[in-house]
């Protein structure tokens, strides 16, 4: 709070921009916090853990230390704010955490929307005089969105030849092929002069969008655009997503129609998603599955690597999309390496090394003060504990948890997690292993949070500054 009382906390305030000032004088503070992840990130399972931590937390668990300490121990009560009139989906945490709870406990559905949830922190007041002064409420707005509407962003700054061209380009790769190869056929055999029927363009969306969800489903490929053909979200299916990638775009008949489908669908992304999203949020967790990437293989991994690259480029302030073309951007943006606890601690280093390359942000620790970016690597729901398995004779880091799909307790050795993007001879031992854990299961009335690894720490490099 900035008060007389206390210049320090003026000076603080200041520094925090004008938009917070007058909130903070009359005690009402509101930080947005933007979670996503391109699809099974653990997007859902992090914001249920996030939400259950901090309820627990504020009722004086010592669930999330690191976060507590960088709020000074002044957290003093947590709360669901109450559904109002809002016109987004609200975030059904109940729902996930009655699925935990379950016997045997399950992981929650999958999700497909963007949603939202607030919740108040109570904390007392900064400051000599702080307890005299009573607490001040920080309202912590929540927004869960596909990180496949992430991969628009590069869209942004490209015409529909360009983009059919790259986009053509990267369906064409050979691993790709066993689900574009029919789209593929069907847009090679289209003549540059093909007329603007609507049958036509129809049935080549249909093929297009078919070839991307395979590349999702069956190959785990992540770049693919344009992300609302995976996930419509809100505003449902319209024609301005009827288009595809043509390898000769030139044309004024159907080339065209579909030129202009594209135009209306970038403009359409940055007029309601992006400017309206990036200039309302703060703070931004990017969830990325690292492991599950470096499991699927060499091509999946690659893809995985490209489509990130292409995400932080497009958020690193300064020289980045957003703030070339729409002049705003979120304050601090996370990178942040999920499902940790599938590796034992010492490969969890590597990890968030692994990432930092990726997307070519420091890691926490050695961030600078004032960093926008940063990696992490955690575990929302830690489902796992430490153990040793004897390799040839010698002794390694492993893993033991309840595997899913068989309902036992196993001890897995997943395999070294490489520090920096692996060299082809990694992948000729197909050794990295990951099997689906079950959940550990939750005590239904939910007092105690959930067991996590490194959510505190994150959560304290991205928001304990504001409490
Ligand atoms: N062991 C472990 N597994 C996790 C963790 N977080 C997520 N998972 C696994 O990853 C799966 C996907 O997690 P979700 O949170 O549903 O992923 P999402 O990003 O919301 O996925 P979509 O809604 O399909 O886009 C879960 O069902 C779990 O199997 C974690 O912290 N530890
Ligand atoms: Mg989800």
């Amino acid at each position: 709070m900035a008060s007389l009382l206390d210049p320090f906390g003026l000076l603080r305030d200041l520094a925090a921009g004008t938009e917070q000032i007058g909130r903070a004088l009359i005690g009402q503070e509101r930080v947005r916090l933007a979670v996503t992840g391109l699809t099974r990130a653990g997007k859902t399972v992090f914001l249920t853990s996030l939400v259950a931590n901090l309820l627990a937390a504020g009722r004086g668990s010592r669930t999330l230390p690191a976060l507590e300490q960088a709020a000074g121990g002044r957290l003093r009560a947590v709360r669901l704010v109450p559904a109002g009139v809002e016109s987004v989906p609200r975030f059904d945490v109940h729902a996930h955490l009655e699925a935990l709870a379950r016997d045997p406990p399950a992981w929650p559905d999958r999700t497909e929307d963007l949603s939202t949830l607030e919740l108040t922190l109570e904390l007392d007041r900064q400051g000599m005089f702080g307890s005299l002064l009573g607490t001040r409420t920080v309202t912590l707005e929540l927004l869960d969105y596909p990180g496949e509407w992430l991969l628009d962003l590069p869209m942004l700054d490209q015409d529909y030849a360009a983009w059919s061209r790259e986009t053509l380009a990267r369906l064409r790769a050979p691993e790709r092929l066993p689900a574009t190869r029919e789209f593929l056929a069907f847009a090679d055999a289209l003549p540059e002069d093909a007329p603007a029927e609507e049958a036509l363009a129809r049935r080549g969306h249909a093929l297009y969008r078919e070839a991307l969800r395979g590349c999702r489903d069956r190959l785990g490929f992540r770049f693919l655009q344009p992300g609302r053909v995976l996930n419509p979200g809100p505003r449902g299916e319209a024609p301005l997503l009827w288009f595809f990638p043509l390898p000769r775009p030139g044309g004024t008949g159907l080339a065209g129609l579909l030129a202009r489908r594209h135009a209306a669908y970038v403009a359409e992304q940055r007029e309601r998603f992006f400017e309206p999203f990036f200039r309302r949020f703060h703070r931004q967790a990017v969830l990325v599955d690292v492991l599950g990437a470096l499991h699927a293989g060499e091509a999946a991994f690659a893809d995985t690597a490209e489509a990130l690259g292409a995400i932080a480029a497009s958020l690193r302030q300064g020289t980045g999309l957003l703030e070339r073309l729409l002049g705003l951007g979120t304050t601090r943006t996370a990178f942040v390496a999920t499902k940790a606890d599938h590796v034992p601690a010492r490969q969890r280093e590597a990890l968030t090394a692994l990432l930092g390359h990726l997307v070519q942000a420091p890691q926490a620790s050695a961030a600078v003060a004032g960093a926008v970016t940063a990696v992490h690597a955690l575990a929302a729901i830690r489902c796992t504990e430490e153990d040793v398995v004897s390799l040839e004779g010698r002794p390694v880091g492993a893993v033991r948890g309840v595997l899913l799909k068989e309902g036992r307790s196993a001890k897995v050795y997943p395999g070294e997690v490489p520090m920096r993007p692996p060299e082809p001879g990694f992948w000729q031992h197909a050794f990295f292993e990951m099997p689906a854990f079950q959940p550990p299961r939750l005590d239904p009335a939910g007092g105690s949070g959930v067991p996590h690894l490194g959510l505190d720490a994150l959560l304290a490099w991205l928001i304990g500054d504001l409490l």
